[in-house]
């Protein structure tokens, strides 16, 4: 009978339990591997440490104690915690490698109800998290879904202007000895889609985030598969409407549909209607340091990431998959980079890149938020004196293990004109350098701005 009640309790106190999917999106070394490490950081020294004052449920003790236990989904890798720590722990302190597939933790956060008629019942209750860090690019691909090869290729072809058109040379060139028209040789395509791989990947170094398909330049699984051996071909210069089917052209408009199919809708169905928070990490410092076409190319793929939350009653989204996201954060990452007077321009310059989406109707029911957050602060703010005048600066240690105290510049408050960047006569407006990350004791929290906010927002409702 004893053992009955306790079984009894045990399944009780479990049906109290909720759960709840987080997806952490950044383009690329947006900070999406920093925010992970440090909110799990954060969540599991909260019951020993006050570290977390903005967010309700750890400043008013109520979260007993959290852990990490094994996730459910075993078909994806476990996010590499225990790695990022021993990087950002070691002497010298690093920052944890860049990462290249979707990744997972589960962490259950135990703690005391407040409100609601659970309280009544049960005084305790855990909230597994589940937490999913995976590239935003490949969100990008979600236009793909609705555009033949043939658009998709004449949009890719217009793109091939200034810096990109350089980049591309290689892959034009190959390009230009293949002929579509006859049987398509597998090796001379895999020839060509390499070329235009290198091109992808050209663009991605020199900090341009419109990258398409997003597969591309981070394969994952699909590393050398012909699903990723294809490339935009350039209808204005010849019809291929008599393309036989076995030749060269129909082979790359058939491996493209294939793309569509089963790597950006499996996405969208695997991944994107489990979640049901999802937090967007936007670096916004660094296209501001590359120049306007770096910070024009994130405009239109931060554009195109915030229409896969278009979720329009007719939006072919809905249909494809049950999207459940109530709440949505922007947040501008690496705020420690800057001065904390330019917090406001930094948040300012977000909530423009992302507010013709925001304002848009279709954004039925999804809570949005903005702010400016340093995962892991890496830099002390202050001031110097020069010339009896008082200037703002940040200190820090820079990646060559030297010391630096500067004032990185001022942050646009609004999407910078033609104007704006003239008056820098092409040279970087800023210096915003990278930091090491500050030696921390292993036992201590990492120290971070807003981190606490952002919990805040993202599950303070649920504990
Ligand atoms: N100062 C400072 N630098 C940060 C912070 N977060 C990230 N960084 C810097 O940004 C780089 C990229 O951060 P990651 O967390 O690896 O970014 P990511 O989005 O996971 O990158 P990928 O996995 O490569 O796409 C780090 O190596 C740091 O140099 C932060 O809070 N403060
Ligand atoms: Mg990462």
């Amino acid at each position: 009978m004893k053992k009955l009640n306790q079984e009894m309790n045990d399944l009780f106190h479990r049906s109290m339990d909720s759960h709840l999917r987080l997806a952490v999106t950044g383009l690329s070394r947006a900070g999406k591997t920093a925010f992970i490490t440090s909110l799990v950081n954060q969540l599991l020294h909260t019951s020993t440490h006050d570290n977390l004052p903005l967010f309700a449920a750890a400043r008013d003790k109520r979260i007993i104690g959290a852990r990490r236990v094994p996730q459910d989904n075993l078909m994806v890798p476990r996010f590499a915690y225990d790695e990022a720590m021993d990087s950002l722990n070691g002497s010298p302190t690093a920052w944890p490698e860049p990462t290249r597939d979707v990744s997972e933790i589960r962490l259950a956060i135990k703690f005391k109800r407040t409100k609601g008629a659970r309280r009544l019942i049960s005084k305790e209750s855990t909230l597994y998290l589940d937490i999913v860090d995976y590239p935003g690019e490949w969100l990008l691909d979600l236009p793909l879904l609705s555009l033949s090869f043939e658009e998709w290729s004449a949009k890719q072809i217009e793109l091939l202007k200034g810096d990109r058109k350089q980049y591309a040379q290689d892959w034009l060139q190959e390009n230009e000895s293949v002929d579509l028209m006859v049987e398509g040789n597998e090796k001379l395509l895999a020839n060509v889609s390499a070329r235009f791989t290198d091109y992808l990947h050209r663009c991605k170094e020199a900090g341009l985030h419109w990258v398409q398909p997003g597969r591309f330049v981070l394969p994952g699984e699909l590393e050398g598969a012909p699903v990723l051996q294809f490339y935009p071909v350039d209808h204005s210069k010849q019809t291929y409407e008599n393309a036989d089917k076995h030749s060269g052209y129909s082979l790359l408009k058939q491996r493209y549909e294939e793309y569509k199919k089963n790597v950006v809708k499996a996405f969208y169905k695997q991944h994107f209607s489990t979640f049901d928070r999802q937090i967007i990490l936007v670096d916004c410092l660094q296209p501001l340091n590359v120049g306007p076409e770096a910070f024009n190319d994130m405009k239109m793929a931060i554009d195109q990431l915030m229409d896969s939350f278009k979720y329009g009653k007719s939006n072919f989204l809905r249909r494809l998959f049950s999207p459940k996201i109530d709440r949505l954060l922007f947040a501008a990452t690496k705020v420690d980079h800057v001065t904390p007077e330019q917090h406001t321009n930094l948040l300012s310059l977000l909530q423009q890149m992302v507010h013709p989406a925001w304002q848009h109707t279709s954004f039925e029911g999804i809570e949005m938020q903005c702010m400016g957050i340093a995962s892991i602060k890496a830099t002390d703010a202050g001031f110097v004196n020069s010339q009896d005048k008082s200037i703002p600066a940040i200190q820090g240690i820079k990646l060559d293990g030297n010391e630096l105290t500067i004032y990185p510049g001022e942050v646009p408050r609004k999407l910078p004109q033609r104007e704006f960047w003239e008056a820098f006569d092409g040279k970087p407006a800023f210096e915003f350098h990278s930091f090491l990350p500050k030696p921390n004791p292993s036992d201590e929290p990492c120290a971070h701005i807003r981190l606490d906010k952002a919990l805040e927002f993202l599950i303070g409702d649920k504990v």
